[in-house]
């Protein structure tokens, strides 16, 4: 009942410009239904003076609140110059924890091919400005695995014989939320296989040699429903 009647209290605030003072249903504001019963949780929308809105949430049952808004999923659509495409989706349930990424391409030549998150979600010049692989620790290139690695190295695809890749990767290096969020960035997989930093070829420290890229897709947010 007290924490019900301090969010009664706080919309009352903000309310009292627009609403009439009333003490006993202070959050009838003008656009809620009917007023909740009291044991059940009370959720107003309330609109300021500058057309912002605010939730007020308070529970006055013994029940805990659930809570499921830390969850973020977000998707890239990959296309190229090539026949391959397919769906990424990506999936962090807490902030600090792990990024569940799942991909299904289609169009492959069969055997492996790299697979990174690139730096940029530009697509301008097709693949090819998406940037160098997302490395925000400044480190060489390297496998998921490894310590040192860029955060975008997500190691390989393996393509079946009809040219379709599946994956399930988890890694903690390419969250959803924070100073380091690839949300905007982009996958890329390329033509080749990465030889994980280990290939001794000039380009194994950077790109891991795997040659072009022949399918992008920029990561955007979508609906945790889905
Ligand atoms: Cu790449
Ligand atoms: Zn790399």
């Amino acid at each position: 009942m007290l924490a019900a009647f301090v969010a009664a209290m706080a919309a009352q605030t903000i309310i009292s410009t627009s609403a009439t003072h009333s003490l006993i249903f202070p959050i009838a504001a003008p656009n809620t239904t009917p007023s909740p019963p009291l044991h059940s949780l009370l959720d107003v929308n309330v609109k300021s003076t500058t057309g912002q809105s605010l939730t007020l949430a308070a529970v006055t049952a013994p029940k805990p609140i659930t809570v499921v808004a830390s969850t973020k999923k977000a998707v890239a659509v990959l296309k190229g110059n090539s026949d391959v495409q397919g769906v990424v989706t990506l999936t962090q349930e807490k902030n600090d924890g792990p990024t569940t990424v799942k991909v299904r391409l289609t169009g492959l030549t069969p055997g492996l091919h790299g697979f990174h998150l690139h730096e940029y979600g530009d697509t301008t010049n097709g693949c090819m400005s998406t940037g160098a692989h997302f490395n925000p620790n400044s480190m060489t290139h390297g496998s998921p695995e490894d310590e040192t690695r860029h955060a975008g190295d997500l190691g390989n695809i393996e393509a079946n014989a009809d040219g379709i890749a599946e994956a399930t990767i988890i890694d903690n290096q390419i969250p959803l939320t924070g100073p380091n969020s690839v949300v905007g960035r982009a996958f890329v997989v390329h033509e080749l296989e990465d030889d994980l930093g280990k290939g001794r070829h000039e380009l194994s420290l950077t790109t891991g040699n795997a040659g072009g890229r022949i399918a992008c897709g920029v990561i955007g947010l979508t609906s945790i429903m889905k």
